[in-house]
């Protein structure tokens, strides 16, 4: 094998600016899964640099090289970083396309599903704060509002967000 692994589950998903991968598909014209796998990336809009490998015979050696056999569609995978991953099968292609596409959310669900339960609770510590005297309800009260301020900042950035897209 020449560089890196063809399996999916090692191939990094990034679209961060500067860090999309160079996406080079070895195929031939006339093969139907490699149709399928231009069509969908033409769909979703992504730019695949196409290597005919019956045209150009260096293509056919690369492959051959990586994979050890000239079975295409295949899609060569450069990030940033140079490093290199060979991923076959149409259907795993397109579905890597895919992830590309879409944009991750990067907080976990459970941060949005706290959310209602910590408004409520800050709103309980906060008017316990405030009929309780002394240290312990200044305590309550400080929970209280930095919990109010984290449900209302990530209601804030999930807006933003939601715009962006
Ligand atoms: N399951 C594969 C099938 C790929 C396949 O059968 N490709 C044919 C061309 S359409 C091929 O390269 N055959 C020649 C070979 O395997 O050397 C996929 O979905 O990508």
């Amino acid at each position: 094998m020449a560089d890196s692994s063809h399996q999916r589950s090692q191939i990094p998903v990034t679209r961060a600016p500067g860090q999309m991968p160079a996406l080079s598909l070895y195929q031939r014209p006339s093969c139907s899964y490699c149709v399928q796998v231009r069509s969908a990336a033409e769909r979703m809009g992504i730019t695949l640099e196409l290597r005919d490998i019956r045209q150009e015979p260096r293509w056919r050696e690369e492959l051959v090289a990586a994979r050890g056999r000239a079975t295409v569609p295949v899609l060569r995978i450069e990030g940033a970083g140079g490093t290199t991953h060979w991923l076959p099968e149409s259907l795993d292609i397109i579905r890597y396309l895919k992830e590309l596409t879409e944009q991750p959310d990067p907080v976990p669900r459970w941060v949005d599903r706290l959310m209602p339960p910590l408004w409520m609770i800050s709103w309980v510590l906060i008017i316990a704060g405030l009929v309780i005297d002394g240290g312990a309800g200044t305590a309550l009260l400080a929970a209280g509002s930095v919990g109010l301020v984290a449900v209302v900042a990530r209601r804030i950035a999930a807006v933003m967000s939601a715009r962006q897209t």
